[in-house]
């Protein structure tokens, strides 16, 4: 939760009018996607009320320098979340971005999550933002090491000896250029933007919300609680994603 006191949001009350319109006239869709959307897939959120960083420090973790300090530490967290991710299913709310790739025309997702759920849920069109899990690389020479590692000897290190990191952006880093551009070129050409399930505190990702709207597109929330952007939202849902999403697919499916 971010130091702005929130009220209490209205419980969802179903799919609008004014948002309905909005969709029925929609060509290009982007989700925006943050850790809430999974977290009814069993993976824990950053903040909020059981927000991992309530418990860890993000500065300890979450940032090179702490990679260097103690690269056993952040590896054995990596490797937590990492089973973590790779026991979960994509939930009802991915499934329904996915699904609505072939109820309307053109649907992009663009993700700061690391987890891959959209893609195992189906999702084509994606952009990472913040990297992804499931791939790690050499700090020196930055070839890619994604198959399974050993740490029977330590942390796993590359032919040239340099220390092997996960794929993952960490706090001070740049996001990778081709999946910030891409994603970037979608939200200024698109109709309906959906901010999904992110308390858009981390940035330039949530950048990409004030760009929706410069661009002119109609901005939904979903989430479960109010945000820093909800007040510049066309429209906010406050309920699951796993739950309001696959509504919208109802609606689709119904005016096919
Ligand atoms: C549900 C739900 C349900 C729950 N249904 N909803 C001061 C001002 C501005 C910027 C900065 C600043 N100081 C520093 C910065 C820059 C910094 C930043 O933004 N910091 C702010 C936090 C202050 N950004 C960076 O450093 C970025 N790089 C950068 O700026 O480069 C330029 C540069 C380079 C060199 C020098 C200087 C500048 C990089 C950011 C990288 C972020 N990385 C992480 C970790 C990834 C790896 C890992 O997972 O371990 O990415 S941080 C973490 O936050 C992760 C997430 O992708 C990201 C966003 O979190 P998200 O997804 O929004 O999750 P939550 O938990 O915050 O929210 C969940 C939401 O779900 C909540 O709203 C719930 O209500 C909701 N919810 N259940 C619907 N069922
Ligand atoms: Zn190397």
């Amino acid at each position: 939760m971010s130091s702005r006191e929130f009220n209490n949001p209205p419980a969802w009350g179903g799919l609008d009018e004014t948002f309905l319109e909005k969709l029925s006239e929609a060509k290009r869709i982007v989700f925006f996607t943050g850790a809430g959307i999974s977290a009814e897939s069993g993976i824990p959120t950053f903040r909020g009320k059981d927000g991992i960083w309530n418990k860890l420090r993000p500065e300890e973790l979450a940032n090179f320098n702490a990679f260097m300090r103690n690269p056993q530490m952040v590896w054995e967290w990596y490797n937590h979340r990492k089973k973590i991710v790779h026991d979960a299913k994509p939930n009802a709310g991915h499934l329904a971005i996915a699904e609505m790739q072939d109820l309307l025309e053109d649907v992009t997702v663009v993700t700061q999550n690391i987890d891959n759920l959209h893609r195992r849920a189906g999702s084509k069109n994606i952009y990472e933002l913040h990297g992804n899990i499931e791939r790690n690389y050499c700090i020196n020479c930055n070839t890619f090491y994604n198959e399974e590692l050993d740490f029977s000897g330590g942390v796993p290190k590359c032919k040239c000896g340099g220390l092997i990191r996960p794929d993952v952006v960490w706090f001070g880093e740049f996001l990778p250029e081709d999946q910030f551009m891409g994603g970037e070129e979608a939200v200024r050409n698109c109709d309906i933007f959906f901010v999904v399930g992110t308390s858009a505190v981390v940035y330039p990702a949530a950048g990409l919300v004030y760009t929706a709207k410069k661009s002119g597109a109609f901005i939904v929330e979903v989430n479960i609680e109010e945000t820093e952007v909800s007040a510049i939202c066309d429209t906010s849902f406050f309920g699951e994603s796993g739950k309001i999403l696959p509504a919208i697919v109802d609606h689709l499916k119904k005016r096919e």
